[in-house]
């Protein structure tokens, strides 16, 4: 039965993390998949979840299954946190424990895919490459809206609102809804009312991705997108993940949320949800939910997390301005936009040739569409990464 099965290309982002592994070049930096480094290089284990793991251990308690949907107490706080905490949706709003921003997104184009089987979906382009393998995989026929622009260094917004208004009522759109993975750009606000006003106009199907909530701005301002579109009346989908904002990728703890019409539709699409859920998997893993609960219940540990969270954006952002300073003394000086850019991705611009001698000559790390991870940049690597790109650049 497996002789005639064909090799499957590797994942383009965390294959290059096996190749990364696998150099032994000393001076190697991995720039490639969107994980956050602290300023020594390493993955953090934030101090607000440290706290929550240790009250836990303190009073541990047994394991038995969760229900289908989730941890209760998590899938609380996840709606308040993504809703805010006394918003009008919540009574027509479902949610459910996911496997990390990944789970949430197949959980919904499963459901997605029995609900609406005529329906296409639309990404952007470029996108993260999971969106169109996972909603393939599901079933779906997935083509692209306009989003970079190449020569402008920013957003085809106009191509955008054209491609979404020719969409076909019913159409699942898959939008970023803050740091655009793999560009770096995001909509303005006034940009994102036009998004929604076309989504409405057209009665297409929004499908929110916040990976990222809490890496550009704040929060709430990251958050707001996502309100805008629940409060507008719409039937929308969001899938939020904890792998980034609290530094727990292993634990695979995210969520769906779908917004309803009312309470009884509510009810019915949770009952669906919780099929898809039960026929993959049954029912989720309790440690990951039981650690962001207890950050984001506790007051205090929860203002730690905000501010844990400000420490690792603003680190961000001081490593953009730092590569493009770097990147001007190595006599590049057209990269400015980088520190425009918002999120732990920027597109460089650089082609694929280059970045293919970024990572054979010098050992550092990005995709070969130019997208590296700024958020791996610290004190140490940031000028050795700006001499390499400098000398692929010809500079
Ligand atoms: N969506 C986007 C846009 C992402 O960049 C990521 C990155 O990991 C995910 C979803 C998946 O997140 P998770 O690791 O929580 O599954
Ligand atoms: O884009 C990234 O680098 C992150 C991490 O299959 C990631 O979103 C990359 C690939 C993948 C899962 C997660």
């Amino acid at each position: 039965i497996f002789s005639a099965v064909p090799l499957a290309p590797r994942d383009p982002i965390l294959g290059l993390t096996e190749a990364f592994n696998a150099d032994p070049n000393p001076a190697k930096v991995n720039l490639g998949v969107g994980v956050y480094q602290d300023a020594t290089g390493k993955l953090p284990l934030l101090e607000c979840v440290r706290l929550a793991e240790q009250r836990l251990a303190e009073n541990p308690k047994p394991r038995g299954y969760l229900p289908i949907d989730g941890l209760p107490g998590y899938v609380a706080a996840v709606r308040e946190l993504v809703f805010g905490a006394d918003s009008p949706v919540l009574r027509r709003t479902i949610t459910v424990q996911a496997l990390g921003g990944t789970g949430a997104l197949k959980i919904g184009a499963d459901f997605l895919r029995r609900t609406a089987p005529e329906a296409t979906v639309l990404i952007s382009n470029p996108s993260w490459e999971n969106h169109e393998a996972l909603f393939t995989r599901a079933g779906f026929s997935v083509g692209t809206y306009r989003y970079y622009d190449e020569q402008a260094k920013g957003v085809d917004f106009d191509g955008m609102i054209a491609d979404l208004a020719a969409a076909p009522a019913g159409t699942v759109v898959v939008l970023h809804a803050c740091c655009h993975n793999p560009t770096g750009y995001d909509l303005t606000a006034d940009q994102w009312a036009t998004v929604l006003d076309t989504v409405r106009a057209g009665g297409l199907v929004p499908f929110l991705d916040m990976a990222y909530q809490g890496f550009s701005e704040s929060l709430e301002a990251d958050g707001a997108v996502v309100r805008q579109f629940a409060e507008s009346g719409i039937a929308m989908l969001v899938a939020t993940s904890f792998s980034k904002s609290l530094s727990l990728y292993g634990e695979r703890i995210g969520a769906l949320s779908l917004v309803c019409a009312d309470a009884d539709e509510a009810a019915r699409v949770l009952s669906q949800d919780k099929i898809v859920v039960r026929t993959n998997y049954s029912n989720p893993p309790t440690h990951g939910a039981q650690l962001a609960t207890t950050v984001l219940t506790d007051p205090e540990l929860r203002a730690l997390w905000v501010d844990e969270l400000g420490g690792m954006r603003d680190r961000i952002k001081a490593m953009r301005h730092r590569l493009v300073a770097g990147l001007e003394a190595a006599g590049i000086t057209d990269m400015g936009f980088i520190a425009t850019q918002v999120g732990m991705f920027s597109y460089s611009g650089l082609t694929k040739d280059q970045m293919v001698a970024l990572r054979e000559q010098h050992g550092v790390y990005g995709t070969d569409k130019g997208r590296i991870c700024v958020a791996a940049l610290n004190d140490n690597n940031v000028d050795y990464v700006c001499r390499a790109i400098a000398a692929v650049r010809g500079a």
